[in-house]
């Protein structure tokens, strides 16, 4: 199963959870409130006490290139991946940041939809043009919503097998584990189900395992 848990709280110490979830998840996503609250040392300083997986920088950049690739350079050499937003296009903005990650080795992510209720006022409209963009700009990776797994589905099938699919919504959000990967998603994204957990490690198990039931049903077709 495919679980990366988001880590966001700026005045929270991760550490040892981190450590504690190291051998049962897939990798680790850095929000913007703590790189801003902690620093990008703490992001080092994270990754050191889990040398595996995906670590990725959601800086959730929409910029113009050369300013994207000013804030990616501040944090890249500590992970593997970043994430930008798709809208901005590829011309003197995603074209650039791609290239700029390429030539260090690193992956792009880019936001397709979002998982929260008012994504249907731009972002579902918007769908079709931030494809475009994806399909011809063909990131290593997008996010879209575990919230509304039926995006998900028609955006696997518009861009084929490719592209990894990121999905955020699971637990607070509403979403239940395992909804987003029977719809085509390659990693579903939790944080606050497992980070607010009194037993993080406890908390991952039972996503790990509500997501190899659901997917066990769903591929019996239930
Ligand atoms: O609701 P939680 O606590 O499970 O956290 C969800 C995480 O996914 C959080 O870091 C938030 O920033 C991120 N996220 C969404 O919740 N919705 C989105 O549409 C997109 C993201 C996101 O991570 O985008 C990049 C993957």
């Amino acid at each position: 199963m495919s679980l990366i848990v988001a880590l966001d709280s700026p005045d929270r110490e991760f550490g040892s959870l981190v450590e504690d979830l190291c051998d049962i998840v897939d990798g680790f996503k850095l929000g913007l409130p703590l790189l801003m609250g902690r620093g990008v040392d703490y992001a080092a300083r994270l990754r050191s006490r889990c040398n595996r997986g995906l670590w990725i920088a959601d800086l959730k950049l929409a910029d113009i290139g050369h300013v994207m690739k000013l804030t990616t350079s501040l944090v890249v050499e500590h992970v593997d991946a970043v994430i930008a937003h798709g809208f901005v296009g590829i011309q003197g903005a995603l074209g650039e940041l791609k290239e700029f990650l390429n030539s260090l080795g690193k992956k792009l992510v880019v936001v397709a939809s979002m998982s929260h209720p008012g994504a249907r006022e731009v972002y579902d409209k918007a769908l079709p043009l931030i494809l475009n963009v994806i399909g011809e700009l063909e990131p290593w990776g997008i996010v879209a919503p575990a919230t509304r797994p039926q995006v998900i589905t028609s955006i696997r099938e518009r861009l084929g097998d490719s592209v990894t699919i990121l999905s955020p919504g699971v637990g607070a959000q509403g979403a239940e584990p395992g909804a987003a990967i029977c719809a085509g998603a390659d990693y579903e994204i939790v944080g606050r189900l497992i980070t607010s957990s009194n037993d993080p490690r406890a908390a991952a198990l039972a996503v790990k395992d509500a997501q190899k039931q659901r997917l066990q049903a769903c591929k019996r077709g239930a």
